[in-house]
């Protein structure tokens, strides 16, 4: 089997570690052959077993003390300093040889999306092999305003990092099977979506390039916390990099 990597990436507080943790154990229960990793310094816990864990190099404490930043100083700094760690990552990744590679990515998306040393670790652990798992978030996903919100920041996402998406509603369980409805329809039809929005001043037409971009996906739901959704996540990859169909459709 060829090697894919998986980055999950959502706003603070999404899912991702838990979802990588959910994912990971149901790949785990399928005998998969996977590695996990910890990008995030700044996690106080990480709910599965890193193989690979960023702390053991620097925290985000580490560096706050060390360069006498703040927490968003040291973010930033983290992240450049991720770049020093990729031949680490690199080398153990080749050594184990797995499968799948999970990446929980740190808690503030756009340190990830947004700085440079994100690309460089996915151009050096090869770009036509990652995929990326973006969680919306239930709560702010609730009204159709956040919901669209990000979905540009998914699409933005798309445009920083350029490898293909798999777009799950993270954290369902939290809300009722009618909001849960509500928002999966608001993924996959554009018309009921607009008229949710009730107002003229996002153009209809911005969603329809959206949707002919193929930037417009059905979302899955997803639960960390009560184990559904695994199956879809692994399905969308699988479709993604060995059904041979449709692949624009999926990346762009
Ligand atoms: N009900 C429910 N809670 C969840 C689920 N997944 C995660 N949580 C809770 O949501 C909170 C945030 O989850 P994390 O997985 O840490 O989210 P994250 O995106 O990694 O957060 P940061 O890295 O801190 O930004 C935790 O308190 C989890 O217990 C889920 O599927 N269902
Ligand atoms: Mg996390």
């Amino acid at each position: 089997m060829k090697q894919i990597i998986v980055y999950f990436v959502g706003i603070a507080g999404s899912g991702k570690s838990y979802l990588t943790k959910a994912f990971g154990d149901w790949l785990d229960s399928i005998k998969v052959n996977l590695m996990r990793i910890n990008l995030d310094p700044g996690a106080d816990y990480v709910p599965y077993p890193a193989d690979i864990d960023v702390r053991e190099w620097f925290t985000l404490e580490d560096i706050m003390q060390k360069y006498n930043v703040g927490p968003n100083g040291a973010q930033i700094i983290s992240s450049d300093l991720l770049v020093t760690l990729i031949d680490e990552i690199k080398y153990e990744i080749d050594l184990s040889q797995p499968d799948l590679v999970l990446i929980d990515t740190p808690g503030q998306m756009e340190i990830f999306t947004l700085r440079e040393s994100s690309k460089i670790l996915i151009d050096a652990l090869d770009r036509r092999s990652s995929i990326m798992v973006f969680l919306f978030d239930p709560i702010v996903s609730k009204t159709p305003f956040g919901f669209l919100s990000q979905l540009f920041m998914a699409n933005s996402a798309v445009f920083r990092l350029e490898i293909p998406q798999i777009t799950v509603l993270s954290k369902a369980d939290v809300l009722g099977d009618e909001e849960v409805e509500r928002i999966l329809r608001w993924s996959s039809d554009l018309d009921y979506l607009s008229s949710s929005l009730e107002t003229k001043t996002l153009s209809i037409e911005l969603l329809r390039i959206l949707k002919d971009s193929g930037l417009f996906r059905p979302l899955v739901a997803v639960s960390a916390l009560k184990g559904y959704g695994m199956e879809d996540i692994y399905d969308g990859i699988q479709e993604y990099f060995f059904g041979g169909e449709d692949l624009e459709r999926v990346l762009f």
